[in-house]
This record gives structure tokens, C-alpha cells and sequence, in this order.
């Protein structure tokens, strides 16, 4: 393919950000270790049924007493940026700030000035999804959906800035809202497990189910206030000191239509889009929800944000964060359905109107592989936003049979690879062809880790982790490409044996 003839040619600017990306819960494991109190996901895990296998994040990587071999081994492979996420009920077990939790402060410390010694820049998410349980358990409404929240996560957020300002330089307030709204508050599937959107079996016992999606609504409107509020707070007593930057980082899948000629289809990938991306964007860059959800959402489920509120959320932020893995088709039907991002009033499938499959399957049923997607939604991105920075935070798959694979064949995951090289190579595409300001990159994951409701047994690591054998680490065929690819800054050499995309299709 030309495509992979040309591409080794292709550099990236030297100040291109290549990295991996991790979360708290997902790699640290030390639950009950170093005066950290529960979070809602310690809570969640307990509860029968709702993670494959039975699996927790309690030892998960043990990225809590690993990381200076962690460290040591991404500095090895060149690795020059590292996104991770503090753990809220690490640093303050009662929520708020103050009471701090020192032996908190100390492993992070020790973490970023490990980070640093090695050459690697720290970049930090405040919050993936592990809520102090304190915050939830309460009388009056838990979670994030007590308005309280606004207060409390700029509280958080204010002692991370004072306390690792001087160190960090990048941070991200939350990641994919959507998901910690939609999957915890809508679908029942995440923590803290609550349904509003439908009825499901799992849903009766938590008092959800009936009422249609609203807690989904409620909750994503604090969080785009709680995130305004912590970039004013970064801003207005922090930045012109530390000098760093901050943004928000949201997911997205790229959408096609089902029938190419069906006008309302491709309408409705510009709305999936919209309620997937521009429901967080939106607001942070024009200081409002998109007209279409303001249009399409009935019952005044979508809230409204106050004058004063417009003009804290416009702006605040200095780049935008995506995390994409996936692409879909769209069918429009008119009709309001039940899965989460319903009220496009339009389905999304794997397959198209003549039962094409959009590509490839990963070990995970979401994820279905199709990298010019990755293209597409960066070019919609820059289109809407009129030519933002962006950052890429996480882009990375699953290898179908990795977790059952013995250890030799699992480390051979040219699968990876290839999803990888093609994926990327569309981001080169969009950077050098369209003219899309793409920053940065970083894949998920760095290591194998705990992925929430698949618990251990979906892989997206570029390091495997032996869940069976004190979590030894072993670096894959992938992780060894991607240290190529760092190093080189280019995109290595396409593999003409193994052409999995194009098999597939
Ligand atoms: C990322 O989300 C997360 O940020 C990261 O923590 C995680 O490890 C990574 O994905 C890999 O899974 O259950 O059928 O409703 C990616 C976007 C959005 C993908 C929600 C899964 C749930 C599908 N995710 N989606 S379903």
C-alpha cells in the first residue's frame, strides 16, 4: 500500500508529545494501603455480579509499589510523557482538603519525582471515576449529583495545584464525563450503579429505572461546572506562576451513515457526534450545551447554565482532550431508544444497510476497528472548534483471545500493532494532509490493567501484566514498536505479512 510505503518518510514535529496513559484505580491497586479511603469503585466491585470474573482494582498492577520499576522501564523505551490519575481518596480520605492525607501527598510526590529524574513529563487526569466514597454515602443526593460537588472538586482540585503545581505542569480535570455520567447514572453498569435511563434487572434494587435519562443530565451539568470552576480557580491563582496548561478530556467514536444516500443518516452522525463530544465541548468553548440537544432533548431533562455560569464555562480550557477507539454506523429512526446517547433518535450498529461490518472486533464487544474514523473525528473536531489544540489521551485496543493466550503469545500482539500503525497513520493524515493542530498522543494503556466492569480480563496494555504471578511485567511487541516509533519519531515500517486490517474488510 502506498499509504505504508510514504509513511516512514513521515516525521513528526519534534514537539510532538508521544506518551501512555493509565488511571488510579485501574493500575495502583493498594486499596487499604497508605491511609487511602474507599472510593465508589471499592464499593462497586463488591457488589455480585457487576464485574466479570469477580475481578477488583484492590492489587490490580500494584503500580502503588512497582512504579519506580514502571518508571525505570518506560525510560528504557523512551517513553517521554505519562499520563496517570490521582486517587482523590488518596490525597484527602474525608474529601475535602482539610484533612489531607500526608503518606497520599508522599506517594505522588515520589511517583512525579521518579517521573521527572527520568526524563518523563507527568501529565495528570484529577479525576477517572474514583469518587471518595464519603461523597456518595450521604442523606440528602450522593455523587455528582449534589451541586456540593462544584465546591468540593475545586477544593480538590485548588490542593493538587498548591501541593504538585510546581512539578505538573499538565492537567486534565475529568476524564469522559459521558462515560462516569451515562454509565453510572444512566445504564447502572459503573459506579456508583444508578439507573435512570431504563429498567434493567440490575437496576431495580439501586430505586432507578422508569424515569427516562435524567440523572445523567443533572450529573454531566455539575461536572462541566465543577471542571469550569477548577480552570478559573488553575487560572485565576495558579497559572501565571506555574505556567502549565489544563483542559478537559472527552471520548468520542467516529460516526458513519448507514445508507450513504439517506440524507437523515448523515445527518445523524453530525448529531451523534454532537451529543457525544459537543455535549462537554460546547459549553466550554461557545459557554453553552449544543442547539441540537437543546432541540432534541424533551422534558427539560438538559439543564440550563445561569449567565454568570456561561461566562465561567466559555473558555476554560487551554487545549481539548479525545480519547477515541472505536467507529459505528448510524441508521436514523425517529424514534427514542434505550440505549445510552438515545436521543439522537438514531441506532448505532457494526454493520451497515447492505450488513457491511464497519471493521474488525477487539476482545471488547464495543470496539470495532475502523481507523479512518480516527481521522474523521479529528477533522470534525477541528471543523466545529474552528482549529483547537488538541491532545489525544487515549487511543488503543484489546487483542481478541489476548487474555486466555499463553505468555509468549500474548507478548506477539501484532494485532496491536497493526491498530496502532493504522490508526496513528490516520492521525498523521489529519495532522499533515488536513492541517489538524494534534499536539500529542498517547495510548491506552501503558500496562495491562483493571478494566472496570471486564475487571482483569481484557488486556489493552503495551506491557503485559501476570495477574497470577506477583503482576511481573513483560513488554510486548507492541510496546517495543512504539518505543521505535518515539525514538524515530516516524512511524515504523508496515509489516506487509500481517494485513489485518485489509483481510478484514
Ligand atoms: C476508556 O473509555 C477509559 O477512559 C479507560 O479507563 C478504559 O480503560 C479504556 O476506555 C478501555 O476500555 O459497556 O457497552 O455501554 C473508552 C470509551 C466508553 C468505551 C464507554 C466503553 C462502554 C460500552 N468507553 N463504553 S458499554
Amino acid at each position: 500500500r502506498d499509504d505504508f510505503v510514504t509513511c516512514r518518510h513521515k516525521k513528526f514535529g519534534d514537539d510532538f508529545k508521544w506518551g501512555t496513559a493509565t488511571a488510579s484505580y485501574q493500575v495502583e491497586g493498594g486499596w487499604n494501603e497508605g491511609g487511602r479511603s474507599r472510593s465508589i469503585w471499592d464499593d462497586f466491585v463488591e457488589i455480585p455480579g457487576r464485574i466479570d470474573n469477580g475481578d477488583t482494582g484492590q492489587v490490580a498492577d500494584d503500580f502503588y509499589h512497582k512504579y519506580p520499576q514502571d518508571v525505570a522501564m518506560m525510560q528504557k523505551l523512551g517513553i517521554k510523557n505519562f499520563r496517570m490519575s490521582f486517587s482523590w481518596s488518596r490525597l484527602l480520605p474525608q474529601g475535602s482538603s482539610d484533612k489531607f492525607n500526608q503518606q497520599g501527598v508522599d506517594f505522588y510526590n515520589n511517583v512525579i519525582d521518579a517521573l521527572l529524574a527520568a526524563g518523563i513529563e507527568p501529565w495528570v487526569t484529577l479525576y477517572h471515576w474514583d469518587l471518595p466514597k464519603v461523597y456518595n454515602d450521604q442523606t440528602d443526593q450522593g455523587g455528582w449529583l449534589n451541586r456540593n460537588m462544584i465546591d468540593r472538586f475545586n477544593d480538590y482540585a485548588d490542593f493538587c495545584f498548591k501541593t504538585f503545581g510546581s512539578k505538573v505542569k499538565k492537567w486534565i480535570t475529568f476524564n469522559e464525563p459521558q462515560s462516569f455520567t451515562w454509565l453510572a447514572y444512566g445504564l447502572g453498569i459503573h459506579a456508583p450503579g444508578r439507573c435512570s435511563s431504563y429498567q434493567a434487572d440490575h437496576c431495580l434494587k439501586d430505586g432507578g429505572g422508569g424515569n427516562t435519562q435524567t440523572e445523567p443530565y443533572i450529573t454531566s451539568h455539575i461536572v462541566i461546572l465543577a471542571h469550569a470552576k477548577a480552570v478559573q480557580t488553575y487560572k485565576q491563582v495558579y497559572q501565571a506562576t506555574q505556567k502549565g496548561e489544563i483542559g478537559m478530556d472527552v471520548a468520542s467514536a467516529f460516526y458513519l451513515p448507514s445508507d450513504q444516500d439517506n440524507q437523515d443518516d448523515i445527518d445523524a452522525c453530525d448529531t451523534k457526534m454532537t451529543f457525544e463530544y459537543g455535549f462537554y465541548v460546547d459549553p466550554l468553548v461557545f459557554g453553552d450545551y449544543p442547539d441540537k440537544m437543546k432541540n432534541l432533548i424533551s422534558d427539560n431533562r438538559l439543564l440550563t447554565f445561569t449567565d454568570d455560569e456561561k461566562k465561567m464555562i466559555k473558555g476554560s480550557f487551554d487545549f481539548l482532550g479525545v480519547n477515541h477507539y472505536y467507529s459505528k454506523y448510524i441508521q436514523y429512526t425517529g424514534k427514542v431508544g434505550r440505549d445510552y446517547g438515545d436521543d439522537p433518535r438514531a441506532e448505532q450498529n457494526d454493520y451497515n444497510k447492505t450488513g457491511h461490518l464497519i471493521g474488525p472486533y477487539a476482545d471488547s464487544n464495543w470496539l470495532t476497528i475502523y481507523p479512518e474514523g480516527f481521522r474523521g473525528l479529528l477533522n470534525w473536531i477541528d471543523k466545529r472548534y474552528s482549529h483547537p489544540k488538541i491532545y489525544v489521551f487515549e487511543n488503543g485496543v484489546s487483542v481478541p483471545g489476548e487474555s486466555k493466550a499463553p505468555l509468549l503469545t500474548a507478548l506477539k500482539d501484532q494485532f496491536r500493532i497493526n491498530y496502532y500503525k493504522d490508526y496513528i497513520l490516520n492521525m498523521e493524515k489529519a495532522i499533515s494532509e488536513d492541517g489538524v493542530d494534534v499536539r500529542g498522543y498517547f495510548a491506552w494503556a501503558l500496562m495491562d490493567n483493571f478494566e472496570w466492569t471486564n475487571g482483569l480480563g481484557v488486556r489493552f496494555g503495551m506491557v503485559y501484566v501476570d495477574y497470577q504471578n506477583s503482576q511481573t511485567r513483560y513488554v510486548k511487541n507492541s510496546g517495543l514498536w512504539y518505543s521505535q516509533l518515539i525514538q524515530s519519531n516516524t512511524i515504523p515500517d508496515y509489516n506487509p505479512n500481517l494485513k489485518f486490517i485489509e483481510e478484514a474488510k
